[in-house]
């Protein structure tokens, strides 16, 4: 009992969602192409669900046409659609042959906003809420192998602004516009944006998977399986070379591997990344399951100012950003993945915020391999009415969040959410549970939220690890006034370093430059004023650095996005240094030449 105990304290239990794999037994079967795609009229009570449209062949109705999966539908075609607030469906058949019938079938979406209904022929598989996590359904019963399958998606993108943490929820929800929005800028595309596959797994499956391995070389990893179908458990550790470092026999176990490799984030050193193969075997050691999973060993710690990466002070200089481009909004890209992050590594950059959502699973996987340094935030925007039903909803979202996304190496830090109403008293209340939550899933990580308060004021900064803020000096407070900036935030960061002793992000500071707009002098949306507010900021925050007040800045934006239509905004946000085409503006140069010179660095930094 005691055993059981202690075990359980070791290993508490293990949820989560597994990424896609494709081994020798497992299969994954793509689902991307053009589905049959039906739209209510927008705000309409359900006509869908009220008809039951999962029944029928959706592309026989006169309004039906094709939508790609994965992509935002907002963009496709006219303004009612760009706009569209409530219902649309998908739907598509899928064959699937009768040796999958050995084993179970699951349908996975990895991002469908923000609320999904899933139905296999004629039957609920089950429904999701909230965007930007990936969710799956055990559809072995609903299925005819060896025969078509019809697989509906039904989504509504109304609820979530009208109960989501993301906006203001009361003020949203009943009007028909996107026009009417949150306190957030960024455009509310909405549909299926990342890949959707069906999962042909064994019928004793790994379900979950947790791995925690820091800078002395300990590792601890604890799975969950469905099914009892096994005998044996093998589970090896290899290094990048395929050398084996560790084998077990057991699902859950603790070891130390002597002379490790670390993982880095970029500067630093080299992100090493060690393979986990974990095997479940019957009795004459066939095997059932397998998976194999990539992960690094680092530890961060953090004192009074500084984070540290494996014992060593960690400057984090890098970028908010928005995962989305032209025409697909936010929806999963390989090609823009790919220059995305290549861009990133031409600044020099080491590290960015996945502002204001989880990002995708594949960018997770590129970040561990090119040592990108990340902050993973939750979905919850701007905060404003704090209420136990938002409360429920936003655990759900970092248990989800933190299932995802807690072995990679490369994540460093959970941002609970951005800007909400932190000097709010009841704002304490609210994120006193959630800051407990995160630490309960994840106590190797530092907790932060981007907090909307002063120093002064605010009521959540002291439930925090690392304090971030945004700060809009030269923009939103004083525009025009290039003079005051570097003053007005260094008095401003040395204020929170006096009162709060912990280090300090700047996790968003910048202004808008309209492409290709030129003023000498400076002048407000000009690239040339861009590049100023930028440098004003760089200048203060080099002091604090060398007063070890600061550990880390993070420019407002990497590149525009899309927002909605707004008098402040000019087809779109154009903070980026890059266009949102990926092209540089002056600004970018700016960034890559700071970001890439090491005299600034001081000596006990790397
Ligand atoms: C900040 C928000 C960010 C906005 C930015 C802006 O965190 O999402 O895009 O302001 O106004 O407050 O550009």
């Amino acid at each position: 009992m005691l055993h059981a105990l202690l075990l359980l304290l070791l290993f508490p239990l293990c949820n989560g969602i597994l990424p896609v794999q494709e081994n020798e037994a497992r299969e994954a079967r793509q689902l991307n192409d053009l589905w049959t795609f039906v739209r209510e009229p927008s705000n309409s009570i359900g006509y869908g669900l009220l008809h039951e449209w999962f029944r029928q062949d959706i592309s026989s109705f006169s309004n039906a046409t094709v939508m790609p999966v994965p992509s935002a539908f907002n963009d496709l075609q006219d303004n009612s659609l760009r706009d569209h607030v409530g219902w649309v469906w998908y739907q598509r058949t899928a064959f699937i042959p009768s040796r999958m019938s050995r084993g179970r079938t699951y349908i996975r979406l990895d991002s469908a906003n923000y609320y999904a209904k899933v139905y296999v022929n004629t039957i609920e598989a089950g429904s999701h809420f909230g965007g930007h996590l990936p969710f799956e359904f055990d559809i072995t019963q609903h299925i005819v192998f060896g025969n078509e399958n019809r697989i509906t998606v039904a989504i509504n993108n109304t609820l979530s602004l009208q109960s989501l943490p993301q906006g203001d929820s009361k003020a949203i929800g009943y009007e028909d516009h996107v026009y009417q929005r949150g306190f957030m800028d960024f455009f509310p595309y909405s549909g299926l944006l990342r890949p959707a596959r069906l999962l042909f797994l064994p019928k004793t499956h790994i379900s979950s998977q947790s791995i925690v391995a820091d800078a002395t070389g300990t590792l601890t990893f604890s799975h969950s399986v469905i099914g009892t179908g096994f005998s044996k458990v093998e589970v090896t550790v290899t290094d990048a070379d395929g050398e084996v470092e560790y084998t077990s026999d057991a699902l859950n176990g603790t070891t130390k591997i002597s002379k490790v490799e670390l993982w880095w984030p970029r500067n630093m050193g080299k992100a090493y990344l060690y393979t986990l193969t974990v095997r479940l075997l019957s009795d004459s050691s066939s095997p059932i399951d397998i998976i194999r999973t990539k992960f690094g060993f680092r530890s961060i710690t953090w004192d009074n100012s500084q984070i540290l990466w494996n014992g060593r002070p960690f400057h984090c200089q890098g970028f908010g950003m928005h995962e989305e481009y032209d025409i697909r909004g936010r929806a999963f890209d390989a090609v823009m993945m790919t220059r995305d992050l290549n861009l990133f590594e031409w600044t020099g950059a080491n590290c960015y915020r996945t502002s204001h959502y989880p990002y995708s699973e594949e960018r997770m996987a590129e970040n561990d391999r090119r040592g990108i340094a990340v902050i993973v935030e939750t979905a919850a925007v701007a905060i404003r009415h704090y209420s136990e039903e938002i409360q429920n909803l936003h655990m759900d979202f970092i248990r989800g969040t933190i299932e995802r996304d807690r072995n990679h190496p490369s994540v460093f830090m959970w941002s609970l959410a951005n800007e909400p109403s932190s000097s709010l008293k009841e704002a304490r209340p609210y994120f006193d549970p959630l800051v407990k939550l995160a630490k309960s899933l994840d106590p190797t990580r530092p907790i932060t939220v981007v907090i909307a308060g002063g120093p002064t004021t605010d009521v959540v900064a002291e439930l925090l690890d690392v304090i971030c803020f945004n700060r809009y000096y030269g923009w939103y407070s004083n525009i025009g006034q290039l003079f005051r900036i570097e003053d007005d935030i260094y008095k401003e960061i040395t204020a929170w370093n006096n009162k709060f002793s912990r280090p300090i992000i700047i996790s968003e500071y910048g202004a808008e430059a309209i492409p290709g707009m030129h003023r000498d002098p400076p002048f407000a949306f000009t690239e040339e004023y861009q590049v100023e507010v930028l440098k004003e900021h760089h200048k203060a925050f080099d002091r604090l650095r060398n007063e070890k007040k600061l550990a880390g800045e993070m420019v407002w934006v990497f590149a525009d996005f899309m927002t909605v239509q707004d008098t402040t905004r000019v087809v779109g946000n154009h903070k980026g240094v890059f266009t949102r085409q990926r092209e540089p503006k002056m600004a970018a140069h700016l960034m890559r030449q700071r970001y890439t010179e090491k005299k600034r660095r001081r000596k006990d930094e790397l």
